[in-house]
């Protein structure tokens, strides 16, 4: 009995040792050790023993079965950490790669001029107003100073909602506005950025929906040559110092006298070239001194308060800077169009 059990050891520790796989140890381990195992039935047998020999064989078949558990763990242990060493060796991070470059958006092209006329005018102390894009017929052209009737408010121009609210045709409303919480006190000192509505059929020039962005100063003794001070410097942080503005005689129903103004060609220099027509200028805003009645309506006292206001389309600057020659690119989101206002 003794040397079968001696044999069933041997047998078993040699397959444990050649096992490879936790699977293989786990039949091993039933067919050895198991109820139905052969050691199992080695101990079965044991009443047939004599009395002398019973304990000794018993101890022997605890010694063989606790030798097999032994090697069991000990191989499991051992392919187990094997098994753990590949994963680490497969897995292996080589931190001295280069990283993945992140890929980061950009500003859309009007954004980032709107954004830089902003900057721009708040260095020379102006703040930037908002306000609604829905206004109320009053705001939008009574209080500019264009009443029921007059040719210049042409309905088939604008979106009304209801015979008295529209979408804005212009970012004038906001300082309107602005201008009736000063309570007829000044200074005030805005620029106004926004959408405007107008009814057109888009196309190169065109769009129905565009931005606006207007100033207005308003404060004792503030004259025509202010004006032409603030428009000059933003001219040159814009588009150059060595430009030259010139300021020729316009229309516009809220300002007295108006103006429209020109910048010096930022391509040819002034000699003439297809951006400027072969003018050597270049037409950029309109601007005018407050019309009294805009004021008044306002609740200022047009005795004593003077004012100048200027606005512009941004979409305009942005094609003159970048040489984008359909309105429709800032509106249609073309990532080959987007991408290229990317910053180093
Ligand atoms: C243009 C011309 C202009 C204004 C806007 C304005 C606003 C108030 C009072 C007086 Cl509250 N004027 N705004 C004045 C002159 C011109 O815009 O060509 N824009 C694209």
């Amino acid at each position: 009995m003794q040397d079968r059990l001696q044999a069933l050891k041997e047998e078993a520790l040699l397959k444990i040792q050649q096992a490879n796989e936790l699977k293989e140890l786990q039949e091993i381990k039933v067919s050895y050790l198991g109820k139905k195992g052969p050691i199992t039935e080695v101990l079965k047998g044991m009443g047939k023993l004599s009395p002398e020999e019973r304990p000794v064989i018993g101890a022997y078949a605890n010694e063989v079965r606790d030798a097999i558990t032994a090697a069991l763990d000990a191989k499991i242990r051992q392919l187990e950490q094997a098994a753990i060493e590949e994963k680490l060796n497969k897995e292996a991070i080589d931190v001295t790669l280069p990283g993945r470059p992140v890929r980061k958006g950009n500003s859309h092209p009007l954004t980032a001029v709107i954004e830089e006329i902003e900057d721009l005018f708040l260095t020379m102390g102006f703040t930037v107003a908002e306000g609604p894009e829905v206004e109320t017929d009053y705001y939008n052209f009574e209080a500019l100073n264009l009443p029921k009737g007059h040719p210049a408010r042409d309905m088939q121009d604008s979106f009304f909602i209801t015979e008295d609210i529209l979408l804005r045709t212009q970012t004038s409303p906001v300082q309107a506005r602005t201008m009736e919480k000063h309570h007829g006190r000044g200074p005030v000192k805005i620029i106004s950025p926004g959408k405007v509505y107008r009814r057109d059929d888009d196309d190169a020039t065109h769009s129905h929906q565009f931005m606006q962005i207007e100033g207005l100063v308003v404060d004792e003794n503030v004259r025509l040559s202010d004006l032409k001070g603030v428009l000059e410097t933003f001219a040159k942080k814009m588009f150059g110092e060595d430009r030259k503005i010139r300021l020729r005689p316009s229309f516009f129903p809220f300002t007295e006298p108006s103006v429209e103004m020109d910048i010096s060609c930022f391509k040819c220099g002034g000699k003439g070239c297809s951006i400027c027509k072969h003018t050597g200028w270049i037409e950029i805003l309109g601007a005018g001194m407050v019309h009294p009645n805009v004021l008044e309506m306002a609740g200022f006292d047009s005795k004593k308060y003077t004012g100048f206001a200027f606005g512009m389309g941004p979409e305009r600057i942005a094609m003159l800077k970048y040489g984008i020659d359909d309105i429709r690119h800032f509106y249609t989101n073309d990532l080959r169009f987007l991408k290229q206002f990317k910053k180093a």
